[in-house]
């Protein structure tokens, strides 16, 4: 309960000392006026008890939520492999009906990493859509294993033939071949895959240089007889 607070007029009357002996009441029983409504959620700040907040406790440190990390992308720091070179492929070759011509191509890898490694060497040799010619699909799966810094050439024997050698008249075989650090991807690296993006993806995922995993050589065309 509140003071009746005077008139300004009456402040020195009779109204003006019914106050002063109320305000002297309230401060010798030590009574207040709650004159605000409580916040509709009480906060620990809100209320306490001899200083000590009632509650949670106001001073504990929020924890923070932990934040996702990307995982590192492990790197092949060190470990690269390479197929330098196709060489030795005939520019033509000549064939008749049901005629066979022998040839050698080469394939040179080279370790350029700074340890030994194993290195799967794949070789396809695609033959032109018309014709029915062969070689059509893989000549060569086979492993090496190179010191650091170490070349090898790998000589592959091969079989030109086309039933049809007017049909297939001007249009040439491709060879493709791979270096596969680890040997390990042969699974993506199937005989007529080795342009595709699997394979390359398999070879770059153990090797710091994909760029020098494949190479290709177009050759050799045909000449009809
Ligand atoms: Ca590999
Ligand atoms: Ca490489």
């Amino acid at each position: 309960m509140s003071c009746p607070y005077p008139r300004r007029q009456s402040f020195r009357g009779q109204a003006g000392r019914r106050l002063g002996r109320c305000l002297r009441r309230q401060r010798r029983t030590g009574r207040i006026e709650i004159t605000s409504e409580p916040p509709a959620t009480l906060q620990c700040f809100n209320w306490t008890i001899f200083g000590s907040p009632i509650g949670f406790d106001c001073d504990a440190t929020p924890t923070a939520t932990p934040t996702a990390t990307a995982t590192p992308t492990v790197t092949a720091a060190g470990h690269d492999d390479r197929l330098a070179r196709i060489s030795g492929v005939s520019r033509n070759v000549r064939l008749s009906s049901g005629g066979i011509v022998t040839d050698t191509t080469n394939i040179v890898v080279v370790n350029q990493s700074a340890h030994t490694d194993t290195i799967g060497v794949y070789v396809d040799v695609m033959a032109p859509a018309a014709g029915g010619c062969t070689p059509n699909g893989r000549v060569l799966e086979t492993t090496v294993t190179l010191a650091a810094g170490a070349k090898t050439t790998i000589s592959v024997p091969v079989s030109y033939s086309c039933a049809d050698p007017a049909a297939a008249n001007g249009l040439s075989f491709i060879w493709v071949a791979v270096a596969d650090h680890g040997a390990d991807d042969l699974a993506a690296c199937g005989p007529a895959t080795l342009q595709g993006v699997a394979c390359f993806n398999a070879l770059a995922d153990d090797d710091e240089d994909p760029a020098d995993n494949r190479a290709t050589r177009n050759g050799p065309r045909i000449v009809a007889q």
